[in-house]
């Protein structure tokens, strides 16, 4: 048996939940290449239990805030993807092509440091094609006062004006934001200090945000300017978030419901 069965062996496309199962398995493996930190598998693990109580699906207010997102995203001077162990695993391919449409390169920056993930996150974006990636050479790099994470070693994202950070801890976003940038956040936990502190949250799963990123990119990206102004100043990213929250409390109430029926059918 070579290790192709074995894998469609233990994930059988037919399993109700393959795609989160698909997920959690390209997690596990990021991690054993290094791309991954330990406790990535455990950032995941909470990130699935908030997209359980989302429905998991790109709701209506991930959708408002995405298209605000892409309209700041094309209308910023120098953007730059923030890009982490979990997010290179799960959509390399994406990133690669949002980052080309929207013109922002991609910057490498790890919470967890050690020996050899950075290099082999720059391995998996020059897979999916990248070619200009930023945060891999140490000469390159300064320190961010304020913050005494690893996170504080920044390349283009400390010259940025608008900076996108998928599955971020709340410190460096309240830096970025006191440094005076505009923080586009994908974060499934509505209430994470990211969340709060961002401009514009994204609540929903990467690899569904991200490829709905992509289609409203081409979408906007022959919009005039002054409507993308409209676009990006109309959203409310507070009142986007508790908008979020109605929906969970929504489907939690549903659920007393919904979820027996199967048993009924
Ligand atoms: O690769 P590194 O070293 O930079 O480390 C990356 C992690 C994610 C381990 C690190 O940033 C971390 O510990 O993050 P936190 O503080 O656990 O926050 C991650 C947030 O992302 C949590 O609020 C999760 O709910 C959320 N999250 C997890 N998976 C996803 C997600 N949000 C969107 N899509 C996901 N797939």
């Amino acid at each position: 048996m070579n290790n192709n069965d074995n894998k469609n062996r233990t994930l059988p496309k037919t399993h109700p939940r393959y795609q989160s199962l698909k997920y959690r398995h390209k997690i596990i493996e990021g991690m054993k290449k290094l791309v991954v930190a330990e406790a990535g598998l455990i950032a995941h693990g909470r990130g699935e239990c908030f997209d359980y109580i989302l429905g998991e699906k790109t709701n209506v207010p991930a959708k408002k805030a995405i298209r605000a997102a892409v309209a700041m995203l094309l209308l910023a001077k120098k953007p730059v993807i923030s890009v982490n162990g979990n997010t290179a695993a799960l959509v390399p391919n994406e990133l690669v092509t949002l980052s080309n449409m929207i013109n922002a390169p991609l910057e490498i920056n790890l919470f967890y440091m050690k020996k050899g993930r950075i290099e082999a996150i720059k391995n998996i974006l020059e897979k999916a094609g990248a070619t200009d990636i930023r945060g891999i050479n140490k000469e390159k790099m300064v320190e961010i006062e304020g913050l005494d994470s690893n996170r504080r070693l920044m390349e283009s994202i400390a010259d940025a004006d608008v900076v996108m950070v998928p599955l971020e801890d709340g410190d460096r976003t309240e830096v970025l934001k006191k440094m005076g940038k505009k923080v586009i956040a994908v974060d499934l936990n509505p209430i994470s200090r990211t969340a709060i502190w961002a401009d514009i949250t994204i609540v929903d799963n990467i690899v569904r945000a991200l490829p709905e990123m992509i289609k409203i990119t081409e979408e906007l990206k022959k919009t005039e300017k002054d409507q993308l102004y409209e676009i990006m100043d109309g959203f409310n990213n507070q009142k986007n978030i508790q908008d979020v929250l109605d929906l969970i409390k929504d489907y939690i109430d549903a659920q007393k419901e919904d979820a027996f029926k199967t048993l009924q059918t």
